[in-house]
């Protein structure tokens, strides 16, 4: 079948159909994903009951005695497996959350924004032989509804929440799905691999147990 006219999705279930069959080829048309992601109005109806938001500070550690740190942090929550080739799911970011900056593990990264406003700023991959900051190449303002595209070899990236009164909420496609990734210190370009996890799954908080000690980036 072919895909060259966009068709509009009219909820979210009708976007997950069509990326299923997008899917089933081998070979990913990145602007056809873009230009369906983007023909989809977001209507939280369709996707609150996936949006759970981090209301509580958890622990973190201490550095010193009396040091101690707490975080909230984005969540991600797993809406669609795409029958293994893709993971969909919404990340939902309270007022100043943001991301490390990190790498996409030589997958191909499609963000949404579903709700309020997300700032992305660019980096280029630091040199592994020398340390210092690490050089920023742009930064923009996503807007509701638009798509956001990056891997690997376009660069690094780190998202954030800037508002400090407004939620946002954004809907991502990796391909293929992956579980960890790298993340990069701003000052120095050091890197360190973290597993990836999901609070929640199909719109269920997932356990405890399996999320304890484990980190998102
Ligand atoms: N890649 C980050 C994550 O999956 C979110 S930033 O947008 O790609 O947690
Ligand atoms: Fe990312």
């Amino acid at each position: 079948m072919e895909h060259t006219e966009v068709v509009k999705p009219e909820t979210l279930d009708d976007l997950i159909k069509i990326l299923h069959k997008i899917f089933e080829s081998d070979s990913i048309n990145v602007e056809e994903v873009q230009g369906i992601m983007e023909a989809y109005d977001s209507n939280p109806q369709d996707w609150v009951k996936y949006a759970k938001f981090d209301q509580y500070s958890t622990f973190d550690g201490c550095s010193k005695k009396s040091n101690c740190t707490w975080k909230n942090r984005y969540t991600r929550n797993l809406v669609d497996e795409g029958n293994g080739k893709f993971n969909l799911m919404i990340l939902c970011w309270g007022e100043g959350h943001g991301s490390s900056i990190h790498d996409h593990t030589d997958s191909h990264c499609f963000m949404k924004l579903l709700q309020g406003q997300l700032k992305e700023t660019l980096f280029e991959w630091p040199d592994s032989k020398s340390q210092g900051e690490m050089v920023q190449k742009s930064q923009r303002i996503l807007q509701e509804n638009k798509v956001a595209y990056i891997n690997d070899s376009i660069g690094l990236h780190r998202v954030e929440n800037g508002s400090h009164t407004e939620c946002a909420a954004s809907l991502h496609l990796y391909s293929p799905p992956f579980q960890s990734c790298q993340t990069f210190d701003q000052r120095t370009g050091h890197r360190n691999t973290v597993k990836m996890t999901f609070w929640s799954k199909k719109g269920e908080r997932t356990p405890f147990e399996t999320t304890f000690s484990q980190e998102n980036n």
